[in-house]
């Protein structure tokens, strides 16, 4: 047999075009994007996504005046936003959800984010199994978790670790010092180094993972991520005006914080891995490993399922009313709302 080796075109045949088709293409269609915020109670989860896309998406507990009522996120809701840069259209999707821990009894409190995540990956699952399936199937699976650790200067909390634990199986998760602003310099650095050594020791895999696949730049920039996270960031619906540039802080007795200053916090450093160096990667890894992870189990736990129906078919005595019934338009065990 011939062995495979480089062949040059004696004429210029133009298939290297198929590059730049494929942008255009792309570029046309957009991209979605779907970031989920997960936290406790008050951790400043609605501020933070409303300070990342500096606009009020979504009610915080941020009050200008003490008469104004407390808002409590409630339910989990998705507030979505297109924005388009140099020809460039993201369709933003933002998942804010209701902090967990403040009961008295916390157990399976994380359930309602769980089934979120699942549904997400069902639902495209679902779409892809159709027999007529749509060429382009809108993507609601979940891209990136930003995860609130509150800022204690101790350890992860129990149910954190728990939490944590549910949420690396179905999505990339980030996290991040939430009110970063209540710890000094020093506090930071060994909180952030204590939460680094908890996550390995509780075998926490923590986004962005390392694969053959990455050249020498790629990894280097993820090194550098690894040692930045937990982003420490800070919060603000305010602006304030700092030698005649409005910006966004918060304001106490001692000073302003600015929450797009970097010696301040790390608020820019998360924007940025997030819209701008790691987008791409962040929905690869969803769609390649976490979906593809999801399918794997949903489509041999179905095959399982229908085998024993299969054989208890198969024992039951013979009559005229013995058929298998119908299967519906999805396959056994996929019905809308499965995988939970
Ligand atoms: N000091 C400080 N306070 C913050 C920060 N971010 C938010 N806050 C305040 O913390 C309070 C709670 O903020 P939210 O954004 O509503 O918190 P949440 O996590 O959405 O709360 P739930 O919806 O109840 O889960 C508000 O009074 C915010 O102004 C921050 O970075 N630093
Ligand atoms: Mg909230």
């Amino acid at each position: 047999m011939a062995s495979a080796e480089t062949v040059q075109p004696k004429n210029y045949v133009g298939f290297d075009s198929i590059t730049s088709q494929i942008e255009k293409k792309l570029l046309k269609r957009g991209f979605q994007f779907n970031v989920m915020c997960v936290g406790p109670t008050g951790s400043g989860k609605s501020t933070l996504i409303n300070t990342l896309f500096s606009s009020h998406l979504i009610d915080s507990k941020g009050r200008t005046s003490p008469a104004e009522p407390i808002h409590q996120t409630t339910e989990i809701q998705t507030v979505s936003h297109m924005i388009e840069e140099n020809g460039v259209r993201l369709q933003l999707n933002i998942v804010d959800t209701p902090g967990y821990g403040d009961k008295v009894n916390n157990e399976r409190c994380w359930d309602p984010i769980v089934k979120y995540l699942k549904d997400q990956h069902s639902a495209y699952l679902r779409k892809e199994l159709t027999a007529q399936r749509e060429r382009y199937i809108p993507d609601t699976r979940i891209h990136c978790c930003l995860f609130f650790i509150q800022p204690t200067g101790h350890s992860l909390k129990p149910i954190d670790i728990v939490v944590l634990k549910k949420l690396m199986d179905l999505t990339n998760v980030i996290p991040v010092i939430a009110k970063s602003d209540a710890l000094t310099p020093d506090e930071l650095s060994a909180f952030k180094e204590r939460i680094r050594e908890e996550f390995q020791a509780n075998h926490l895999r923590m986004y962005p993972y390392d694969s053959e696949l990455l050249d020498e730049d790629e990894r280097a920039m993820n090194a550098h991520i690894r040692s930045m996270v937990p982003f420490a960031v800070v919060g603000s619906e305010t602006d304030i005006v700092i030698n005649g540039k409005s910006v966004r802080g918060r304001k106490n007795r001692w000073g302003v914080i600015n929450v797009e200053d970097e010696s301040h916090c790390e608020f820019i450093s998360l924007r940025n891995f997030l819209t701008r160096t790691h987008l791409q990667d962040l929905i690869e890894s969803t769609s390649l490993i976490h979906y593809e992870t999801f399918r794997a189990k949903q489509l041999l736990s179905l095959k399982e399922s229908n085998t024993q129906q299969q054989q208890a078919d198969r024992n039951r005595p013979l009559s005229p009313a013995g058929s298998a019934g119908n299967p519906g338009i999805y396959p056994r065990g996929l019905s809308a709302g499965s995988g939970h």
